[in-house]
């Protein structure tokens, strides 16, 4: 009755071409800068879970408890048959939905890791054993084909995660949600929100260190992939508040003049002492901010709902 499915839509070699990309742009430029989705192999995807329990990073538990307050709406709101979820991971947060949408046909996680896509999946199953799993193996910033399932249709995005793309690369992200649905459909959203800098700053740079050896993680996959020698040692883990954008920047600061080889892609790249590179944005939003920007992609805002405390939203928006 149930069945799982995964289609890889990442040519095996796709990763490894992305990252020497990443890398030798990003090295050469200045300032220096590496794309957040490079944290997330084994290693930091275990990194990210851990900082999920940390006391001071609040956006999961804030997520989860909108989720599980709004489920029975969303399901109402929606009557989805298929839900796509982009950014899936574990599958975690999404069970809650799950389980209350009571028409729900398939559901197709969408991840760049296929053990998580793997392990999610068959977890799933077992617990909804009438689901139809269909795992995309893909990056959803290269322009996603997802396959036909039925009608209505509710994507969606959760963590915050629409907060580590830049404003251009959201505004292109939106518009192709818009793309891949239909009048009718809907996109689940959520984000994180401007708050005091103490509490986003301490969320980014907590007491134990794990978000220090997360955001350091992304040497070691540099180091492994592409033969880095990289110290992660020589570096300090930096998160600062922008107020500017309204977002919070992590950075890796050399604590001293060094050159690091990465013979992989064939480059001797020099820190000055302090040099920073820019690992990742997390961009914070305000209610009007989010209805603009989906307005701008033809998505139009019908629910706004945030956690008791007002820390983080969940939007629902129609095509
Ligand atoms: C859940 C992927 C959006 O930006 O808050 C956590 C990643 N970075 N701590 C975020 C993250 C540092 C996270 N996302």
């Amino acid at each position: 009755m149930s069945s799982l499915s995964i289609t890889r839509t990442l040519p095996a070699d796709a990763t490894s071409a992305a990252l020497r990309a990443d890398v030798t742009q990003g090295l050469t430029r200045t300032p220096k800068q590496l794309p957040p989705k490079w944290f997330y192999d084994a290693r930091g995807s275990e990194l990210f879970e851990e900082i999920t329990r940390l006391p001071e990073y609040y956006p999961t538990r804030a997520e989860r408890e909108i989720l599980l307050a709004r489920a029975p709406q969303i399901a109402a709101a929606t009557d989805a048959r298929t839900l796509i979820e982009l950014g899936s991971g574990s599958s975690d947060k999404t069970r809650h939905l799950i389980g209350a949408l009571t028409g729900l046909h398939t559901y197709v996680p969408v991840d760049v890791s296929e053990s998580a896509l793997t392990s999610a999946g068959k977890a799933l199953l077992t617990e909804h054993p009438g689901l139809t799993v269909h795992a995309l193996v893909a990056d959803f910033q290269e322009g996603l084909t997802l396959p036909g399932t039925p009608g209505p249709r509710l994507l969606a995005f959760l963590g915050g995660t629409i907060g580590n793309l830049l404003p251009g690369e959201r505004a292109a992200f939106l518009r192709s949600v818009h793309e891949l649905l239909s009048p009718g459909d809907a996109l689940l959203l959520g984000t994180d929100l401007v708050k005091d800098e103490a509490t986003l700053v301490a969320a980014y740079d907590d007491a134990q260190g794990v978000t220090a050896a997360f955001n350091k993680n992304v040497l070691q996959v540099i180091n492994r992939e592409l033969g880095g020698d990289f110290d992660p040692a020589d570096f300090e883990h930096v998160a600062v508040w922008n107020a500017e954008h309204e977002w919070i920047e992590m950075r890796l600061r050399a604590r001293k003049e060094l050159t690091v080889k990465i013979t992989g892609v064939d480059l001797a790249v020099s820190f000055a002492e302090g040099e920073e590179v820019r690992t990742e944005v997390s961009a914070k939003f305000r209610e009007d901010g989010v209805r603009d920007e989906l307005a701008a992609a033809g998505l139009e805002l019908r629910e706004w709902w945030t956690d008791r405390a007002g820390r983080f939203a969940l939007s629902l928006a129609v095509r």
